[in-house]
């Protein structure tokens, strides 16, 4: 039997899968993920900082307007679509064999394939509030309200609603996430490197009885699994849930 076979089979018998996922599972929609040879913290972007210094909350506190043009140029993609592994991984939550989307991505793909639980660990570049009274904005504020974008109510700064270094994930969404992956009974790490925390440290709440890992280059957690696929995981996903439509023709 193929890896993807396994996996499909895998995935029949699941009634409360969990995916786990980063930056990896949005390369094939055309955003460049972080740690790899093609990856933002690997381009020079800038003579004085590195990339994860202006990904900061202190950089975002000291220099906002070189923050902001980093962000807008480095994060934002707008026109990106979700791609095979995202629609696979809605398709599996509408079978009942998905029951939550982990994810430290904030490009907001899952939920544009049709996932309707989804935690995201690291926040969204769609929502944006301002940091002094809370009033809400979208990302067309942001991008066109430059250098800077200020509150139209208070004057305070708009900041998008992602996590960044040396600040705190949201409370109520690291619950929901371990929550799921406690009640899981099998967890799929993909796409990423495993290397932020707290993020990455939540599969380790993971007591079910399969687990995968569909990664590119290996991780600490390869050990561990059940089955590590070392493909591209949007085509992964999305043949592993052919082969199990094929199974149940339905
Ligand atoms: C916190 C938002 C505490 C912005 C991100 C020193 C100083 C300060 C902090 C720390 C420090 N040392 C450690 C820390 C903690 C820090 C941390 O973990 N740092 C790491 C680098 C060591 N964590 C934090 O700061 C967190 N906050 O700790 O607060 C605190 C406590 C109390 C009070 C106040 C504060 C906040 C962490 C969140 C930071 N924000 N993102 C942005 O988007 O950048 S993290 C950033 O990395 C992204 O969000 C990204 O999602 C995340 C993880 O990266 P991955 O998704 O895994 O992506 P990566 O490129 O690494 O890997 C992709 C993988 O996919 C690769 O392996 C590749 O081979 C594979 N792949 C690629 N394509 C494919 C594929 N596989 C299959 N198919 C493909 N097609
Ligand atoms: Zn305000």
């Amino acid at each position: 039997m193929t890896d993807i076979e396994k996996l499909g089979k895998i995935l029949a018998q699941s009634t409360s899968a969990v995916f786990f996922g980063g930056a990896g599972m949005s390369t094939e929609s055309g955003i460049p993920d972080f740690r790899s040879a093609t990856g933002i913290y690997n381009q020079k972007l800038n003579q004085t900082f590195s990339p994860e210094e202006m990904a900061s909350h202190d950089f975002f506190l000291q220099h906002p307007e070189e923050f902001f043009a980093f962000y807008r140029a480095r994060f934002v993609y707008l026109d990106a679509k979700p791609n095979a592994g995202h629609l696979a991984l809605a398709e599996l939550e509408r079978r009942g064999h998905l029951s939550a989307v982990v994810t430290q991505n904030i490009d907001g793909l899952h939920q544009l394939a049709g996932s309707q639980v989804v935690y995201e660990l690291h926040g969204s570049i769609r929502r944006s509030y301002c940091v002094k009274c809370g009033a809400k904005y979208d990302i067309d504020y942001v991008m066109n309200n430059t250098p800077i974008p200020y509150c139209e109510k208070c004057g305070g700064i708009v900041k998008p609603d992602v996590v960044l270094y040396g600040e705190q994930l949201d409370g109520d969404t690291i619950n929901g996430a371990i929550r799921a992956i406690i009640n899981a009974d099998t967890l799929i790490v993909g796409g990423t490197s495993l290397i932020v925390y707290p993020a990455a440290g939540l599969i380790d709440y993971f007591r079910g009885q399969h687990l995968i890992l569909i990664n590119k280059t290996a991780t600490h957690a390869d050990d561990a699994a059940e089955l590590v696929i070392r493909e591209p995981i949007g085509t992964t996903l999305a043949e592993a849930v052919r082969s199990l439509k094929l199974e149940f023709r339905s």
